[in-house]
């Protein structure tokens, strides 16, 4: 909440400068043109009591997203490795986009569950990862999550499929960052299993930060600003630079599922 508007300061200035080195894209008059780009815009908002913040830009071209992130307050470790935290695009079939309140915990244990969220922001349609399969196929891929550490500046350029694009101009899409810190949790989430993905512990999937994603020209002036002849916008097509990443990913999955055996000693299951 407190610095949400000087975060998003830094990703707007970005994606100006993308847009400029990709060509003419906003300021064209005219209709229809392949390069005519559109860009959403979501502040991401602490899920479950994560403590986290965050936002997230996508600016569609055709096909393509260029989706630029920042987010910072999520765990920060598992097992001596950066935490994995997967990410995705949600897209409900119909209706407005949503984030889950509190009141989305079905189960009563304390947090609200992915799928207990499904309500709010629908099904995983894309997913941000690091490198790789973007679709819904990825979504537990913990090995390429998007966002690995607490706090991570995420920069990639992936194919957009017509469903989420769709759903994105429709505004019907929602970003969401999963992963809370187990050691946060009741006792009963820590050894409760993920119902996405049971080699998982349930608070791996949770989602930690959630939102809508929303069309940035509203209440903007529509122009391209200032041609400063570029910035170092250069190796951003398909290249992921993580702050708190550095490739120690330490098999992920393996450091959950030690975990899940460390703490399943108080239950057998
Ligand atoms: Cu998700």
């Amino acid at each position: 909440m407190r610095t949400a508007k000087k975060l998003m300061l830094t990703p707007v200035l970005a994606l100006t400068a993308l847009g400029l080195a990709a060509g003419p894209a906003a300021a064209a008059p005219s209709g229809g043109s392949a390069e005519e780009s559109w860009t959403y815009q979501a502040d991401l908002g602490e899920i479950n009591d994560s403590g986290a913040s965050g936002d997230i830009m996508i600016t569609l071209k055709g096909d393509q997203a260029m989706v630029t992130e920042h987010v910072e307050g999520l765990a920060e470790t598992f097992m001596d490795g950066p935490y994995p935290h997967v990410q995705h695009i949600h897209v409900k079939a119909d209706g407005s986009a949503e984030c889950p309140t509190p009141s989305a915990d079905e189960n009563g244990d304390g947090i609200v569950n992915t799928p207990e969220g499904g309500a709010a922001y629908g099904e995983v349609s894309t997913t941000l990862t690091d490198s790789g399969d973007t679709s819904a196929d990825a979504a537990v891929d913990v090995d390429h999550a998007g966002i690995k550490g607490g706090s991570a500046t995420y920069e990639r350029t992936i194919d957009l499929d017509d469903k989420t694009k769709d759903a994105i101009k429709d505004g019907r899409a929602t970003v969401v960052v999963h992963g809370l810190d187990p050691a946060d949790q009741s006792t009963d989430v820590q050894d409760a299993k993920s119902p996405l993905d049971d080699s998982l512990p349930q608070a791996a999937t949770a989602p930690a930060l959630c939102g809508t994603l929303a069309d940035s020209q509203m209440g903007q002036p529509p122009k391209g600003g200032p041609d400063t002849g570029g910035g170092s916008t250069a190796g951003t097509d398909d290249t992921v630079m993580l702050a708190a990443g550095g490739g120690v990913l330490v098999a992920a999955g393996a450091a959950f599922a030690i975990a899940r055996r460390k703490s399943s000693k108080t239950s057998a299951d």
